[in-house]
């Protein structure tokens, strides 16, 4: 843009000269010089104008001054030989001080031939190298060609070869060491108590982990009864704890592992939702009476479902409590504690009415979680129930006492878990 502007600048006092008449300047060159027939030369000043011309016009010029060169260049030879015998003998008579030796003559002479000549030699020189060069360059390439082609198949080949090596070495290390360490236990831990249940494990305490993101808790686990693996969910023995507790206590578990206690809503959700659960439940009256109810189905929803019960697949000898009828049904009932009213009941908390915290419906035909009573009691059936034990058609007469229980115990196992 800026040689289109200088043009521009170039041209206009041209243009404005010629349109306005003012720039241009036509005048008689001089009077005196007029000769007498009355021809006057005139002068005429035309304003400056700037051309703009293909660039190829400066090869033209320069051209133009090697063709000066070369003709000064050969006038001085021409001059040169014309004065060939007079000047080298003036030469060898006035510099023989400083120009000795037979090759004065020569050097006077013959200095452009001379020069020429080495120059030739020298571009020869160069062009010989540049050709070998040329040819050298080829062969490198040829060898890339062949290192592409050839070479860098076999490289990948020898690292195939080399990766595979390094696998085999790893996978047999691996395992070697492997079957020399490992039993299922130790890559899976435990989820309930059966995954403990080894030739010899004894009743006690056992770390589980049914559901990895939720942590892992003590539980207590029966060994020895019926095959052992069971979980143990709550269990009564003596009325040292109160189970007549809140929601939020019912939720997180209370009371003593190695005594009496609920083991907690959440684990027992936990637990019953890692596998499928068969339920066993122990009765003890205090007249030894022992009898129990399994069942096979057992499951305890989240907290957000109010922990609801799925129970059923009754068989044993207590007789099916949870399920005693249409009118008492545990199955699929919320949790209700005394504190939080989840029940059937519309007038009022079977929780807080039996003291205790319990599937119950519209009440119970069963409550475990009921209170602990070491003799047979009277007034409200708020104790330990379970409403199809063998004497509960006739505990009303002709005494009115109603049945204690010395001995509760609710435990779970897998359903395809075999001893
Ligand atoms: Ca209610």
């Amino acid at each position: 843009s800026t040689s289109w502007l200088l043009l521009a600048v170039a041209l206009l006092p041209a243009t404005v000269g010629v349109m306005g008449g003012g720039g241009c300047q036509v005048r008689l060159l001089s009077e005196a010089s007029c000769k007498d027939g009355g021809e006057c030369p005139y002068q005429l000043a035309l304003p400056p104008l700037t051309l703009q011309l293909p660039k190829e016009l400066h090869l033209l010029e320069t051209t133009a001054k090697e063709l000066q060169i070369l003709r000064t260049t050969v006038d001085q030879l021409r001059n040169s030989c014309q004065a060939c015998g007079p000047r080298a003998d003036r030469s060898m008579q006035g510099d023989r001080a400083e120009v000795p030796g037979p090759d004065s003559e020569h050097g006077r002479q013959g200095p452009s031939v001379r020069e020429m000549q080495a120059k030739m030699s020298r571009m020869s020189n160069s062009l010989r190298n540049a050709r070998s060069q040329i040819g050298s360059l080829q062969g490198r390439l040829e060898e890339l060609t062949l290192l592409n082609m050839e070479n860098v198949e076999a490289m990948m080949n020898s690292k195939v070869q080399n990766l595979t090596g390094a696998l085999k070495q790893l996978s047999y290390s691996c395992s070697s060491q492997c079957s020399a360490q490992a039993s299922p236990q130790f890559l899976v831990a435990p989820r309930d108590c059966s995954d403990y249940n080894v030739p010899g494990k004894r009743n006690g305490l056992y770390r589980v982990t049914p559901d990895p993101r939720n942590g892992t808790f003590e539980v207590l686990c029966d060994m020895e009864s019926y095959g052992g693996g069971w979980t143990v969910l709550q269990q009564r023995l003596d009325g040292s704890v109160s189970f007549n507790r809140t929601w939020d206590a019912y939720k997180h578990g209370f009371g003593n592992l190695r005594g009496e206690f609920w083991l907690g809503n959440d684990r027992i959700h936990l637990l019953t939702k890692a596998k499928d659960m068969v339920l066993r439940v122990e009765l003890e009256d205090f007249e030894g009476v022992r009898e129990y109810a399994k069942y096979e189905r057992f499951y305890v929803a989240d907290e957000l479902l109010r922990y609801r019960l799925s129970v059923g697949g009754y068989s044993g000898t207590a007789g099916n409590a949870l399920r005693f009828n249409k009118l008492y049904d545990h199955d699929q009932k919320s949790f209700t504690t005394p504190d939080k009213d989840n029940d059937m009941y519309p007038s009022g908390n079977c929780g807080a009415f039996y003291s205790s915290g319990w599937w119950f419906d519209a009440c119970m035909a069963a409550n475990l979680n009921g209170k602990y009573y070491n003799k047979p009691y009277k007034g409200v059936r708020n104790g330990i129930f379970w409403g199809t034990w063998h004497n509960m058609s006739n505990e009303y007469y002709p005494t009115n006492y109603r049945q204690s229980f010395k001995t509760v115990k609710m435990m779970i196992r897998p359903k395809n878990y075999t001893p």
